[in-house]
């Protein structure tokens, strides 16, 4: 069984290689990817660097090159949802693009032909990460996320995109990540940690609480493959 766990930035993933303690490094694709033996199972590591298209080449890689079964990512993100604060964690039921537009010729946002508007993610994965939120005693919330190549510090691009795909967060990867993983057929999972509202005050909240929330995501996210690895044996 391998497992990829992706990041989009260093902060996202530091907190995973720290717990792993060591680890064996690869450049590949202008990338570093982190190789390592976690209780009997193998995990391929990296950051892809921000955005859809970097996203994609990192998924890719990681199931195509190292032979990732299994992809879970880990970051923060932009809270959509009033609900959702600083620090509180959002698992993705499905996930868009938000920035992908050919509605001039008739199509909703977010579709192309041959497409789709939402990629769900895996089911299993996310009644695992109802199991892991209990045993962790954390509020977990299930949710749609939508990505897109802009960082959103924006009230009025953020509630578009909210009653457009009806989002509950947004960032940058994760609808590509997803297109990816449906694509080959890999079970993936998406969580991110809230950093910031996606409003006028957003790049300094992000700054602030980048490390913080990226921990909290990445705690989860080493639960989850507990949580794996001990249904596994
Ligand atoms: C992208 N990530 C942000 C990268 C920002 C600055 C150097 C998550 C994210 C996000 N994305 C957190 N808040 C966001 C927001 N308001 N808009 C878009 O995945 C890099």
């Amino acid at each position: 069984m391998k497992i990829a766990i992706m990041g989009a930035m260093p902060e996202e993933i530091a907190p995973i290689l720290e717990k792993l303690g060591s680890y064996k490094t690869t450049e590949f694709a202008k990338n570093k990817y982190y190789e390592a033996s976690y209780r009997g199972i193998e995990l391929v590591i990296a950051y892809s660097k921000i955005g859809k298209v970097f996203s994609t080449l990192t998924a890719t890689t990681m199931i195509e090159h190292f032979g990732a079964e299994l992809l879970l990512f880990s970051g923060v993100a932009g809270a959509v949802s009033p609900e959702l604060k600083v620090g509180d964690l959002v698992v993705a039921s499905k996930l868009s693009q938000h920035d992908l537009d050919i509605t001039a010729f008739g199509h909703p946002f977010g579709y192309v032909p041959e497409g789709a508007v939402y990629v769900q993610a895996d089911m299993k994965l996310i009644e695992l990460s109802k199991e892991v939120a209990l045993e962790m005693d954390k509020n977990v919330k299930e949710g749609i996320i939508a990505t897109g190549d802009q960082f959103v510090a924006n009230e009025e691009r953020k509630n578009w995109i909210g009653n457009t795909f009806n989002a509950d967060a947004l960032e940058m990867e994760g609808g590509s990540v997803a297109v990816v993983c449906d694509a080959l057929n890999v079970p993936f999972f998406i969580l991110r940690a809230i950093s910031d509202a996606a409003d006028m005050d957003a790049s300094f909240s992000f700054d602030e609480f980048l490390e913080t929330s990226a921990v909290e995501s990445a705690e989860f996210v080493m639960k989850m493959v507990d949580k794996i690895v001990n249904k596994t044996i």
